[in-house]
């Protein structure tokens, strides 16, 4: 399905946002009220708008300078009425018809869209019949037993409400790594150009890459802490100092999330990176071993009971070390067993960051991405991927613009001929096929075979009762051509909950039928969560990461599906596109 919006939509205001991404959150929010007022069709355009000037390279600035609307209107899906709002923007830095449309509708109730469940017709009506206009409001009305008058609604709809608050209210509190993370790096990499900064890590649930981060924690190495934050508070980045000292200062950032700095000297500077990297769990797990060994355990360092010497903390290998303990990859510190495995040194070798050899799932503009299949080819080359598989979506989803068996021939054709343009990778062709309600592909073997890679994806029905979306998964899994399980569980971080099946069952019946399960990448998704790839590769089932991309710049997510499968304890040889191209040809391809 198309990729969760609020990836696309740049409601990321810390993303510096360059001019056609303005406009396109614009376009995004015009789309929002007019869905609002019940306007049809003009909301699809909009959309379709912003998705362009998204992804478009050339500033609109710059266009409108050049050509004027003209320049504007060479652009796809941009005709007069919406060429004429961008000229408007970059002349007025404003939109009337958005202006217009923001007096109509207060701000909370385009929020209200953002609840899971929530429509544009529920959430206009919630307004206009009950007058709710605030996040605040609805979850009072839902609590209070409010909304059922309204006929249509019921207890359920307002238990379905606040249920669906909650996951608003954690994406106000977390925040996506994936998105998080290029700009933390950006944040360190100014942090160690301040002078007399030797050395800067990244720590906390960001170092360990979770899957979402409630705010920054960054450590220093220098002598003179208190010169480093005097030059930090100053970063442009900065919004607002909440405390400083010469170890520790806290900030609000203008990008909204909240960062930790804190400087150490050298000497402590393993013991600190330990402790500040966590998880509190993992902390707890350490600290208790040291008890047991006769040792203490602080962010200064591991200090012997009885001499008071302290043992180790210029490195994080000695203090794992002299707890009689592998390293631990900071991936793995979540106390879910990785202690044990480093006593017994048993810890794994996670598979590494550049060990994948192909992307497996990703989307081109024959169906919801944002790119030519040319395009998408060419970044792929630029990675350096030995093969690469294009996966459009299949008929039946329809609001990605699926294909249906006479545009897949066609859009095979134009792979044939990228081929022979690019011998140097290997392009495969494939397909995201929708699992229907019944647990069949969509699309029948005749297309099917033609396939080097057929990903199965659920993208209807969440809400299917465990037992029948149990049976509809094994159904898909009976299919001969079914190369991996796609998302396997249907979840978007903050936004939707996965759904629910039995996972014993269908990792078994994955083993047994050679099918793999994917790690999707997309940093909204991670899906499967690290416990259930652990439990996959117990059962022996193989692994494929990819990045389900819908744009260019998207096929660098993989680095987060890489961060994920190693969260799951997986090895390179656990991952089907980790083999090079011969073994995957020979292991994979039938
Ligand atoms: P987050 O921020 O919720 O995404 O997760 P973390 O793990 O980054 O948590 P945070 O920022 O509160 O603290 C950073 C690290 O500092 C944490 O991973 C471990 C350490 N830490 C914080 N509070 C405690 C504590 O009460 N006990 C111990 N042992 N360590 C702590
Ligand atoms: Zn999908
Ligand atoms: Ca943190």
């Amino acid at each position: 399905m198309s990729p969760p919006q609020n990836l696309i939509k740049p409601s990321n205001p810390f993303l510096r946002m360059a001019i056609n991404k303005e406009i396109a959150a614009i376009f995004y929010a015009i789309a929002d009220l007019l869905d609002l007022q019940g306007v049809e069709w003009k909301p699809i355009a909009f959309r379709k708008a912003a998705r362009t000037l998204e992804n478009y390279s050339e500033p609109m600035d710059k266009i409108v300078k050049a050509k004027g609307i003209k320049g504007v209107m060479e652009l796809p899906g941009i005709g007069e009425g919406i060429g004429k709002k961008i000229v408007q923007y970059v002349e007025e830095g404003k939109i009337d018809e958005y202006e217009e449309l923001k007096k109509e509708i207060p701000a909370g109730v385009r929020l209200m869209l953002n609840v899971p469940g929530m429509g544009p017709k529920k959430a206009a009506r919630l307004y206009k019949e009950l007058k709710i206009d605030s996040l605040e409001k609805l979850e009072a009305f839902a609590k209070e037993g409010k909304i059922r008058a309204l006929s249509g609604f019921g207890e359920k709809s307002e238990q379905d409400i606040l249920m669906g608050l909650e996951l608003v209210k954690k994406g106000q509190e977390r925040k996506l790594m994936g998105i998080i993370l290029p700009y933390a790096r950006e944040l360190a990499k100014k942090i160690n150009s301040i002078p007399g900064v030797q050395r800067v890590e990244l720590a906390g649930s960001l170092r360990r890459r979770r899957e979402t981060v409630k705010d920054i924690d960054i450590l220093a190495l220098a002598k003179d802490g208190k010169k480093v934050m005097d030059a930090f508070v100053k970063l442009p980045d900065v919004e607002k100092v909440v405390s400083k000292g010469d170890t520790k200062t806290a900030v609000i950032l203008k990008m909204g999330l909240n960062c930790d700095l804190r400087v150490l000297s050298p000497e402590v500077y393993g013991a600190g990176l330990v402790h500040f990297t966590g998880s509190k769990e993992h902390n707890v797990a350490l600290r208790m071993l040291a008890i047991k060994k006769g040792m203490k355990l602080d962010e200064y360092g591991l200090f012997d009971n009885k001499s008071g010497k302290n043992l180790a903390c210029k490195n994080e290998e000695d203090v794992y070390a002299r707890l009689g303990m592998q390293y631990i990859p900071p991936e793995m510190r979540e106390n879910t067993g990785e202690i044990e495995l480093a006593q017994q040194k048993k810890i794994p070798e996670l598979i590494g960051y550049d060990a994948i050899h192909g992307d497996l799932h990703t989307h081109t503009n024959w169906s919801d991405g944002a790119n030519t299949t040319e395009e998408m080819v060419v970044r792929a080359v630029e990675l350096g991927y030995d093969y690469y598989a294009i996966t459009d979506h299949s008929k039946s989803d329809v609001i990605a613009n699926g294909l249906n068996e006479k545009r897949v021939k066609e859009h095979f054709k134009e792979i044939d001929a990228l081929q022979k343009k690019f011998p140097q990778i290997q392009l495969l062709k494939g397909a995201e096929v929708a699992i229907l309600s019944n647990g069949k592909l969509d699309y029948g073997a005749e297309t099917l075979k033609e396939m080097d890679i057929v990903v199965g994806s659920i993208h209807s029905g969440f809400k299917t009762p465990p037992k029948e979306m149990t049976k509809r998964l094994l159904t898909a899994m009976e299919n001969e051509y079914l190369t991996f399980l796609g998302h396997p569980t249907g979840r978007l971080l903050n936004q939707r909950n996965p759904y629910e099946y039995d996972i014993e069952k269908i990792l078994e019946t994955a083993a047994s039928n050679r099918i793999a399960v994917e790690v999707n990448a997309f940093p909204s998704r991670m899906d499967f969560d690290a416990d259930h790839i652990r439990l996959a590769l117990q059962k022996k089932v193989k692994l494929v990461i990819n990045t389900d991309s819908h744009s260019t710049q998207n096929l660098d997510f993989m680095e987060f599906g890489i961060a994920q499968a190693r969260r799951g304890w997986a090895k390179k040889e656990d991952v089907l596109n980790a083999l090079p191209w011969k073994a995957f040809q020979r292991e994979v391809l039938r």
